[in-house]
């Protein structure tokens, strides 16, 4: 009887999971809704040849027929490749109200380099967010990555996604618009150095501010919570449920494979990250009148390095003083970290690790600190026309 109920209740739970996802399409899942219509198809199959007691052959003999009603099954329901009957144009609009989507976390400094090119190219995209580390375990994917409807195409990985989106969609912009959009996105010999330095650099990022986060075990599980989104309304419910009772399992995977425990790790880490940090500091003291990195102009290299680093500048830029009322991080989408009672801000101040506290306090007062915050303030809201 109980596996009866567990069996039909997991059942339903699928069912009205995957009729949600089919007919409102409101989800980061890009192909395991498949996996899942499989799973309930062969589990249907195991119920019926249990209950009619077939034989092992008869099971065998079955099975090709029902894989193929399962194959049917996943391939009506992907539906007609969306620009099929309108000759590469995106006009089914009901469906797709936006061409492109973005799939992303709250902190997702490799995303927010990517959302704030989008922003300031004005390309027509919807966000959708996963909990933290969600995607890399449960679909082995990084985010952030790009869903373009109208070639039915996911692009992984930051740098792919902007050589993407300067290929195909900043080619149909006009006028100033698009000179605008192919300067920032322009690249060159001096601009992939830089590529391949900045990655380096907000992956020491990540080891080296976990280090502190996850690593210590006097550091409330709060912080890194929120961080993953599991306070935030736009990531599902589901996922914010999950973030909270998986914690501790995240926690000492993290500790493992990001070898958060040692301090051989740490250190070559934080000499990355001081590495590039003074050879902003250097650009901008020998250039004094200088605004950007690589030219007179903004660049794309400008958004990297300003989105890696604002997760070092926590209460500034991502969670900035209740009188502020607004995050400037991620153009303000994320309510779970705009926190307006002074009590429960300080609180969460008091239960950050001191050594970033400092580190913050450190970098507002240096050249590189201060353009990452001048970038925010005068560019986050700017939209190229
Ligand atoms: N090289 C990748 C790196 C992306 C990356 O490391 N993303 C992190 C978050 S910043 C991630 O996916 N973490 C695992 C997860 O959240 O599922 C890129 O440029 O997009």
């Amino acid at each position: 009887m109980v596996w009866l109920i567990f069996v039909v209740g997991g059942a339903v739970i699928l069912v009205c999971y995957i009729s949600y996802i089919v007919t409102k399409r409101y989800t980061t899942s890009v192909t395991g809704w498949r996996v899942a219509i499989s799973m309930i198809i062969f589990g249907t199959f195991s119920l019926i040849s249990n209950i009619g007691k077939y034989s092992f052959m008869k099971t065998l003999l079955w099975l090709p027929l029902v894989a193929l009603i399962s194959y049917l099954v996943i391939r009506i329901l992907s539906g007609i490749f969306p620009s099929t009957f309108h000759a590469a144009r995106f006009t089914d609009l009901t469906k797709y109200p936006k061409r492109y989507r973005l799939v992303a976390m709250p902190i997702n400094h490799f995303g927010e380099k990517v959302r704030w090119c989008m922003d300031l190219i004005g390309l027509p995209y919807e966000e959708m967010d996963v909990g933290g580390v969600m995607s890399i375990t449960l679909r082995n994917r990084t985010v952030p990555w790009l869903v373009d409807f109208q070639s039915n195409s996911v692009i992984g990985n930051s740098d792919e996604i902007l050589m993407y989106l300067s290929a195909v969609y900043v080619p149909t912009l006009c006028g100033s618009h698009q000179v605008l959009a192919q300067q920032l996105l322009a690249r060159n010999e001096m601009t992939i150095a830089w590529e391949d330095e900045l990655n380096r650099f907000g992956h020491a990022i990540q080891g080296w501010a976990y280090f502190y986060i996850l690593g210590n075990v006097n550091i409330s599980a709060e912080f890194t919570l929120r961080a993953w989104g599991a306070y935030e309304p736009k990531v599902s419910f589901l996922e914010r449920w999950l973030l909270q009772i998986s914690h501790p399992v995240i926690r000492y995977s993290l500790i493992f494979f990001l070898r958060l425990n040692d301090p051989a790790a740490h250190k070559a880490r934080q000499e990355i990250i001081n590495s590039l940090l003074e050879k902003v500091d250097s650009h901008f003291e020998k250039n004094p009148s200088s605004l950007y990195l690589t030219g007179d102009q903004i660049s794309y290299v400008d958004i990297i390095f300003c989105s890696l680093t604002a997760p070092l500048l926590f209460f500034t830029l991502i969670a900035p003083p209740p009188t502020s009322h607004k995050s400037f991080y991620a153009k303000n989408r994320f309510s779970s970290f705009v926190i307006s009672n002074p009590t429960e801000y300080q609180d969460m101040q008091s239960k950050y690790p001191k050594e970033l506290l400092e580190f913050e306090k450190s970098l507002l007062s240096r050249p590189c600190g201060k353009y990452v915050v001048r970038m925010y303030l005068e560019n986050r809201w700017k939209v190229f026309q």
